[in-house]
């Protein structure tokens, strides 16, 4: 008993020192899967077009794997960048390289926001030396299932093209409400997914009826923090407030 109670005191004296960062901690209450760093995701088919720039998102703390997949015969898989359009950015040399600059000839989103950008590729070449933003994509979450999967998708423009083809172990309802519409340029949409093990996600339209080069589309994933770690140890710390708060009080009925 008496070594419990010392545990009681360390923990709350450890709890008062967390407390600030606890509460700035569960303001964010989604935690993004975006790299915070450029680069080339390394895709389970395609890897990098440069070993120098690529990104390992099985290493991130809510680990995952993308593959690319096929979305038109007459045209290859495409490759996905983490890119904030404040700095200009080269992957690869000669026909198959990427140039992404600080101005799209259609699709900007905010100086200094980190967003997931596709790359379409056609016989071997990249379309628009890369700047053309569609791709379909698949990711894994190795095995965890997220309980909420927040997508925020920028400037889709085309209807009913861009969104969620299919998921796995999902509760979400009808996958035909997971198709976007096209807006103005520059908007933001959003889906929520529940449940889910894995995901397939189309991202912009080669067929624009709108654009003659196509319409292009970047997609920001997360999670709630409380799936991970740091949103654990949270609930963790949350947790051993209660105990000692339970306590407090059960300690001043006594001395009433
Ligand atoms: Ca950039
Ligand atoms: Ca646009
Ligand atoms: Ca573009
Ligand atoms: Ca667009």
């Amino acid at each position: 008993m008496k070594n419990f109670n010392k545990l009681v005191k360390t923990i709350a004296v450890s709890t008062l020192g967390l407390g600030i960062a606890t509460g700035s901690i569960s303001q964010a209450q989604a935690v993004s899967l975006v790299p915070t760093q450029e680069g080339e995701i390394e895709t389970t088919n395609l890897g990098c077009l440069d070993d120098n720039q690529c990104i390992d998102t099985t290493q991130q703390e809510f680990g995952y794997t993308v593959e690319s997949l096929e979305y038109d015969e007459n045209f290859d898989l495409s490759r996905l960048f983490v890119d904030d359009r404040t700095t200009k950015n080269t992957y690869g040399i000669g026909i198959d390289s990427i140039t992404f600059g600080d101005e799209d000839g259609g699709t900007n989103p905010e100086f200094g926001k980190f967003w997931l950008r596709p790359a379409a590729f056609q016989d071997g070449e990249a379309v628009e030396g890369g700047n053309l933003e569609v791709g379909r994509f698949e990711f894994d979450f190795l095995g965890k299932t997220a309980n909420e999967v927040r997508l925020a998708f920028f400037d889709v423009e085309d209807s009913d093209i861009t969104g969620i083809i299919e998921q796995v172990n999902g509760n979400s309802t009808n996958t035909d409400d997971f198709l976007l519409e096209g807006r103005e340029d520059g908007n933001i949409q959003t889906l929520v997914l529940k449940d889910v093990k894995s995901f397939v996600v189309q991202l912009g339209n080669v067929h624009s009826s709108k654009f003659n080069t196509g319409d292009g589309v970047n997609l920001k994933v997360s999670v709630p923090e409380s799936q991970t770690s740091i949103g654990l140890s949270v609930l963790g710390v949350a947790g051993m407030l209660t105990l000692k708060r339970r306590k407090t009080a059960s300690q001043k009925l006594k001395s009433k």
